[in-house]
């Protein structure tokens, strides 16, 4: 089934008539429109996308077999526009992304009809991803691999971790990614115990290790890698616990597969590192689906009861984060298969590979 006729049969099961999309991912994801404004309106029947002058060429180019209404006018004006010409009764909104002023004054100029909070129903639909969802996150995979294969070779002590970031960027960006998945993330010695410590001024020294957390996009899809480097020889300290987060997440990666829960994926990794006295130590979810977002469904945490099926994608991350001390995370991109997962990133993470 394709995506359209998946979320069309998601919102009419549920009684609504129509579904107005406004998430620039779900309008990418319907359409296949990629401008920065807009909104979609399907209907049983129909599909209407929304746009201004600046995309009039753009979107009949792109959003394939789309009536195309040009926005003159606010979105709330021409929606009800949209409702009044096609006497649309039960019309479903984002509720998770609609702002409440946006809603009043949709509500406000609606001639009939009635508006609905409802939980965006391309979640489930975009959790599992297709052929072609598979082959963008596959090269937004390889372009941070080549990023990480480059920036392994030139790390050393003396840069800054905004050099390093800079140069990791400039590199993917040369190489096919769009842009960067999110902030880069180069936290070294005492700052690495920093889970999201975006890189800074702060000089690396020999003796340190540097935790490097980074992402393409490609075509609207996101990969995510870290790897935690050592430049000089690594401590026993530093030694042992690398080989603790390593070994938790290749437990996870050995054992995740369909109808698991996300709940028992994160404990796989989470009671290894607990029976090794890092429990505390490792203070976030397991991992996180990625897609047309950086972070979306299924989240791997222990709260998270979705069962897991083939085609989802997500990263497995443990980490070990000490204050003072420093901290250790090793992540990697995977698709669900039938009989467990495939790793779609290939860096290399045993310790030995990750001293400089
Ligand atoms: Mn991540």
């Amino acid at each position: 089934m394709d995506r359209i006729a998946k979320v069309r049969e998601k919102f009419l099961g549920q009684g609504l008539e129509a579904f107005v999309f406004f998430k620039p991912v779900n309008r990418r994801y319907l359409s296949g429109f990629t401008g920065t404004s807009g909104f979609l309106v399907l209907t049983k029947e129909e599909k209407i996308i929304v746009t201004d002058f600046r995309y009039r060429e753009q979107v009949k180019n792109e959003a394939d077999g789309f009536t195309v209404i040009e926005q003159d006018d606010t979105p709330e004006k021409v929606l009800g526009k949209i409702v009044a010409e096609y006497g649309l009764k039960r019309i479903g909104l984002e509720r998770d992304y609609v702002t409440l002023a946006a809603y009043e004054a949709l509500k406000e100029n609606l001639p009939c009809g009635e508006l609905m909070a409802i939980d965006d129903p391309c979640i489930e639909a975009r959790g599992i991803k297709d052929a072609e969802e598979l082959l963008l996150l596959r090269e937004a995979v390889a372009i941070a691999d080549e990023g990480f294969s480059h920036i392994r070779r030139y790390l050393h002590a003396g840069l800054t971790e905004r050099e390093i970031a800079l140069e990791l960027e400039f590199y993917m960006r040369r190489i096919g990614a769009e842009k960067c998945a999110f902030e880069t993330i180069v936290a070294s010695g005492p700052r690495s115990s920093l889970p999201h410590g975006v890189a800074t001024d702060k000089v690396i020294r020999s003796g340190e290790m540097v935790t490097i957390d980074f992402g393409a996009v490609y075509k609207g899809y996101h990969s995510d890698i870290t790897r935690t480097l050592f430049v000089g020889e690594p401590t026993d300290e530093q030694r042992n616990i690398y080989e603790k987060v390593l070994q938790a997440q290749t437990l996870a990666l050995e054992n995740i597969q369909p109808g698991m829960t996300c709940a028992e994926v994160d404990f796989l990794a989470r009671d290894y590192l607990d029976r090794q006295g890092y429990g505390k130590n490792f203070g976030h979810g397991l991992g996180h689906g990625i897609g047309l977002h950086i972070h979306e469904e299924p989240r791997l945490s222990l709260k998270n009861e979705t069962v897991l099926m083939p085609g989802m994608v997500v990263t497995v991350e443990p980490g070990v984060y000490i204050e003072g001390w420093g901290g250790v995370r090793i992540e990697d991109d995977v698709v669900l298969t039938a009989g467990g997962c495939e790793v779609l990133s290939k860096s290399p993470k045993t310790l030995s590979s990750m001293i400089l």
